[in-house]
C-alpha cells in the first residue's frame, strides 16, 4: 500500500462559496502533490458509502442530504506523513476547536458545514481514493 498518499474532498459549501482556488492554493503551498482531482457530485447511495463508519449517529441524514446538494473537488495528495500532516492542516472537525489559519478554522461555518474532508489513516485513504478515482486519473 502507498502511504504518502491522503484522499481529501473539498465539501460542498466550499464550493459553493468560491473558496477552491484559495484551499487549493494552502493545499499545495503546504508541500502536497496533487495526484487526481476531479469536480464532482456524489449520489445519496454514495454518500451513504462513502460515510458508512457514521450510519448510527444522529446527524447521519443531515451529512448525506450536505454532501450530495452540490458539486465536491475530489483529490488525492502526497506528501510525506500525508494523512497525519493534512490532518494538522485542515484542523479539527468542529471549526470552533480548529487552530488559527487551519483551513477549517479559516473557510468552515459550522461542525456540519466543515468546508473538507481529510482521511483518518493509511488504509481508510486508499479506500476513499479508489472510491472516487480509477488508475486511470491517478498521476
Ligand atoms: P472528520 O471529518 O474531522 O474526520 P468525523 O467525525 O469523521 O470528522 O465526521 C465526518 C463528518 O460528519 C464531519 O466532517 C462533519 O461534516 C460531519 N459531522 C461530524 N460531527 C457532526 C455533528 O456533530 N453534527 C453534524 N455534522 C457532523
Ligand atoms: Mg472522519
Amino acid at each position: 500500500m502507498v502511504t504518502n498518499r491522503t484522499f481529501t474532498m473539498l465539501k460542498p459549501d466550499a464550493v459553493e462559496k468560491g473558496h477552491v482556488g484559495a484551499i487549493i492554493e494552502k493545499i499545495t503551498a503546504s508541500g502536497f502533490r496533487i495526484v487526481a482531482m476531479k469536480l464532482t457530485q456524489m449520489t445519496k447511495a454514495d454518500a451513504q458509502e462513502f460515510y458508512a463508519i457514521h450510519k448510527e449517529r444522529p446527524f447521519f441524514p443531515e451529512l448525506v442530504e450536505y454532501m450530495t446538494r452540490g458539486p465536491i473537488v475530489a483529490a488525492i495528495l502526497e506528501k510525506d506523513n500525508a494523512v497525519e500532516d493534512f490532518r494538522t492542516l485542515i484542523g479539527a472537525t468542529n471549526p470552533a476547536e480548529a487552530a488559527e489559519g487551519t483551513i477549517r478554522k479559516l473557510y468552515a461555518a459550522s461542525i456540519g458545514e466543515n468546508a473538507v474532508h481529510g482521511s483518518d489513516s493509511d488504509e481508510n485513504a486508499a479506500i476513499e481514493g479508489a472510491f472516487h478515482f480509477s488508475g486511470r486519473e491517478m498521476f
